[in-house]
């Protein structure tokens, strides 16, 4: 009989031998002609299946929101200099989402693992924050630069705001707001961050909508394809931010010596 010779690659998310590319088994023409969007393109190519309106819709907010911050955060600081520095698209934006991380923008994930675990494990916020604090740990998703309890980050509101409309649940979201309560009563920077929002509404998504296993949800959240979002969608800006320094013809950075503290 035939024997088939051992590949080296397994791809389970799209296939274009066919007479059109297919994302999860769903061929272009239907992406198309049946209107989907980014969201739905993101449910096939990441999670492996439609999600509905209300799921798809509210990946799209999460790009639009997270797609830019202004030019003062890390991402977009990197890019504006590497830009100046006259290096090309590419080398402008991986400049930009290298500062992606656990204090910038890559807090995500680990909200969502940590608001996970405390929520199943049933403990308070009271407890959940002291045990980190005891264990020295940041709580991911809590604490901003600039945003304060009375300033509180407007992406934040419509994250929570969307969901409270449309999800079936979300007992994740309100986990995270007593978090919240809790740390502000500490100190007042220390709000529900947007990683922090959007990891615990995830959370939401995933478990009530019904499209998920538990065990499909245990493993997303252990792989981590949260901080993807931020990533996506922080591209648009960074992208947006190398093309404006081009169009403004800006000379190489050079930090002012006014700016640095020379000490021994
Ligand atoms: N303290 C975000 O810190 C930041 C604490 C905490 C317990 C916390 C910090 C943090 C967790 C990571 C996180 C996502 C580094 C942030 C984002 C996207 C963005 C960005 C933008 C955009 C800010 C002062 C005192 C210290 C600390 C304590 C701080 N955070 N305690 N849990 N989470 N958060 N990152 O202001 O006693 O004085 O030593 O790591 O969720 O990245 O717009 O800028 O769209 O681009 O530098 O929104 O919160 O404060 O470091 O001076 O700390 O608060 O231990 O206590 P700061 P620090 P003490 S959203």
């Amino acid at each position: 009989g035939k024997v088939r010779a051992p590949t080296h690659i397994i791809s389970t998310i799209s296939d274009d031998r066919g007479e059109e590319p297919c994302y999860a088994g769903v061929p272009m023409s239907s992406i198309v002609e049946q209107g989907y969007g980014v969201g739905d393109v993101i449910s096939l190519l990441w999670f492996k299946r439609s999600l509905p309106r209300y799921c798809t819709h509210f990946i799209e907010i999460c790009i639009m929101l997270c797609a830019d911050h202004g030019p003062c955060v890390s991402g977009a600081h990197n890019t504006i200099v590497t830009a100046r520095a006259g290096k090309d698209l590419v080398s402008s934006l991986v400049s930009g989402l290298l500062t992606i991380g656990p204090r910038f923008g890559g807090a995500i994930d680990d909200a969502a693992r940590y608001f996970k675990d405390a929520y199943d494990r049933g403990l308070t916020a009271y407890e959940f924050v002291e045990d980190m604090k005891k264990k020295g740990i940041r709580v991911p998703g809590i604490g901003h630069r600039i945003k304060r309890g009375d300033n509180r980050d407007k992406r934040v509101e419509l994250l929570q705001r969307f969901a409270r409309t449309h999800f079936p649940s979300v007992k994740y979201m309100e986990y995270a707001v007593e978090v919240e309560t809790y740390t502000l009563s500490k100190s007042n920077n220390l709000v529900l961050n947007v990683d922090g929002a959007i990891g615990s509404l995830f959370l939401d998504l995933l478990a009530g909508s019904g499209m998920f296993t538990k065990q499909e949800i245990d493993e997303i959240v252990q792989i981590g394809y949260l901080n993807g979002l931020f990533v996506l969608a922080r591209s648009i800006g960074l992208i947006g931010h190398t093309f404006d320094q081009k169009r403004l013809k800006q000379p190489l950075y050079r930090h002012p010596w006014e700016d640095v503290l020379y000490t021994k």
